[in-house]
């Protein structure tokens, strides 16, 4: 299978290189020149120990080492599924350094998500822990297993049963490593973005680092920060904004929390004097709730960042009362590239009101109407977006580039916004289907296809609807063949076909037929506007809407 690849045209890769934004620099390097730099301070905090950055640097060696001797070659592709541990970190940089990519499916994914990312990507390799949050990632593997023709190694962190153990693999000694190039691809990204199933991101080494280094500059990150990874760590804000590679950039410790519930987080903040964390809404509002109670001392926390999802302002001033010292800053982020935050100087009003102004003073952003005119500052429209960390195609998906990006490049990021003078950003919706559950993005047409599959189901459309919690949440309306199937009993019977549990419709509505629209339109999108309008208050004015 050939390598993934990113490619920018000539004369904006010299640009970008020209400018120091691409400095030929590897991830795998990247940490290795802070090992270098600050061998004995904290790389990785858990419960349960820490890492030097010299030991963590140690590890990475080794497991590089392992990966070339199962036989993993430059170019192939693993799926990482692994919960906040440190391994997740050790593992990571170690196919970095072997160049191999990492595929970062999340732990919610079950049998339909992993196969189909692992027959995108030909994985050959598939990372995982034994069991985590009552759930046996073995048996799913075992499941997987047929299904992924190109998969041969299964590496199991904890018990390995009838798989290969990650405890022998970092005990292999040191061996020769293959050049990595720092402008070919380190990794495949999950799109959460634009409509239709989850398509696969290619970054390369040199555009998320420099993506890396103005995140770390921008959220003040140095070697005396704490960053805790309380979401995912795989996704792109918990990885990259800064994240987890922000902070080992800056030579800042990492520290872990196993679930961001605040019994969990808050005890951890405190133990390792945590200094910035990312988070949802839906978890602030949850954060923002327990922290007028708890006994933790969460004093250290300076900065707060809340991305994934709209920030309502009611929520954002909330937050800013329930943490006082800290700063809060908004990120709106996407795994495609462009990432917006307020800066930590920003004046109330814009912490509260605003999505923050991109990172780099070359991310082109053109907010446009239908017809792709520019639309004046403070007016609703699409937001196109291209620069020096935004990439020009997915991975194999030659109908979605199509629709995904203009024909100079620009990516469409689905998303409503409008622009202030100074650049900075407020997201008024989506113009695509996707549903953004709480920063978890679920394709209305994947669930759909999913319901139609059921005998007792003729057609199925799924739409967001308003939610005070989540912001939105899914309902499937459906048109019964026969007798209509008791909701309960839909959604078992989805769960069971293997869709993370998030995907599962939140509401499930039967109806005779679908409304008509006003013209007689019966295509999908034209269904699913007039659904939505039926089931909720009229949304944000998308333009042309
Ligand atoms: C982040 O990345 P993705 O790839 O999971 O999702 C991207 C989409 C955006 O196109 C937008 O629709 C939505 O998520 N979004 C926001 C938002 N941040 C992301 N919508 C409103 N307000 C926000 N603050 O979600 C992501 C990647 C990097 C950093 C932060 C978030």
């Amino acid at each position: 299978m050939t390598r993934p690849t990113q490619v920018w045209p000539e004369e904006f890769a010299a640009r970008y290189r020209a400018l120091g934004y691409w400095r030929g620099e590897t991830l795998g390097d990247m940490l290795r020149a802070t090992a270098a730099r600050w061998p004995d301070r904290d790389a990785v905090l858990f419960d349960g120990g820490r890492w030097s950055y010299a030991e963590l640097d140690a590890r990475v060696d080794r497991l590089a080492s392992a990966f070339v001797r199962l036989g993993f070659r430059p170019g192939d592709r693993v799926l990482v599924q692994l919960p906040n541990i440190p391994e997740f970190i050790a593992v990571v940089f170690g196919l970095f350094r072997a160049d191999v990519l990492p595929v970062f499916v999340l732990p919610a994914h079950r049998r339909a998500e992993i196969e189909h990312f692992g027959r995108h990507a030909d994985a050959v390799g598939y990372v995982i822990p034994d069991t985590f949050g009552g759930f046996d990632y073995r048996s799913l593997a075992r499941e997987v297993r047929s299904s992924i023709p190109s998969l041969r190694h299964v590496i199991v962190v904890g018990d390995a049963e009838d798989h290969t153990p990650y405890a022998g693999l970092e005990a292999t000694p040191v061996g020769p490593l293959p050049p990595v190039d720092p402008s070919s691809v380190a990794f495949l990204q999950l799109s959460g973005g634009s409509t239709g199933f989850s398509k696969l991101i290619p970054r390369t080494h040199d555009d998320y680092l420099y993506s890396v280094r103005e995140s770390a500059a921008i959220c003040g990150l140095d070697e005396t920060s704490v960053f805790m990874a309380t979401l995912p760590i795989g996704h792109n804000f918990t990885m990259s904004s800064p994240g987890i590679l922000g902070a080992l950039y800056a030579g800042s410790a990492v520290a872990l929390t196993r679930s961001p519930v605040p019994d969990v987080a808050f005890p951890i903040i405190e133990r390792f004097r945590v200094t910035i964390t990312g988070l949802v809404p839906p978890l602030a509002l949850i954060w923002e709730q327990a922290a007028r109670t708890t006994t933790a001392d969460l004093s250290s926390l300076k900065v707060l960042q809340v991305g994934g999802a709209k920030l309502t302002a009611e929520l954002a001033r909330r937050v800013r009362e329930a943490f006082p010292q800290a700063i809060l800053q908004q990120v709106f982020g996407m795994a495609e590239g462009l990432v917006n935050y307020t800066r930590l100087d920003d004046p109330e009003e814009r912490l509260i009101h605003t999505q923050g102004r991109p990172i780099s003073p070359d991310d082109e952003v053109r907010v446009v109407d239908d017809e792709g005119r520019e639309v004046s500052p403070g007016k609703a429209g699409h937001l196109l977006t291209r620069g020096p960390y935004t990439i020009r195609a997915y991975y194999n998906a030659p109908d979605a580039n199509a629709r995904a990006f203009t024909a100079d490049g620009f990516y469409r990021t689905g998303d409503v916004v409008s622009r202030d003078e100074d650049g900075y950003l407020t997201v008024l919706g989506r113009a695509t289907d996707m549903i953004n559950r709480g920063g978890e993005k679920v394709s209305a047409e994947e669930i759909e296809d999913h319901l139609i599959a059921h005998p007792q189901v003729h057609d199925a459309v799924v739409v967001a609807v308003p939610d005070p919690y989540l912001g939105e949440r899914t309902c499937a309306a459906i048109v019964p063949r026969g007798e209509a199937p008791k909701p309960a009993a839909l959604k078992a019977w989805i769960r069971q076909r293997g869709l993370a549990a998030y995907k599962i419709p939140d509401q499930i509505v039967v109806v005779d037929s679908f409304p008509e629209t006003a013209v007689g339109k019966t295509s999908r999108r034209d269904i699913r506007a007039a659904l939505r309008a039926q089931l909720s208050a009229p949304s944000q004015a998308a333009p042309g809407a």
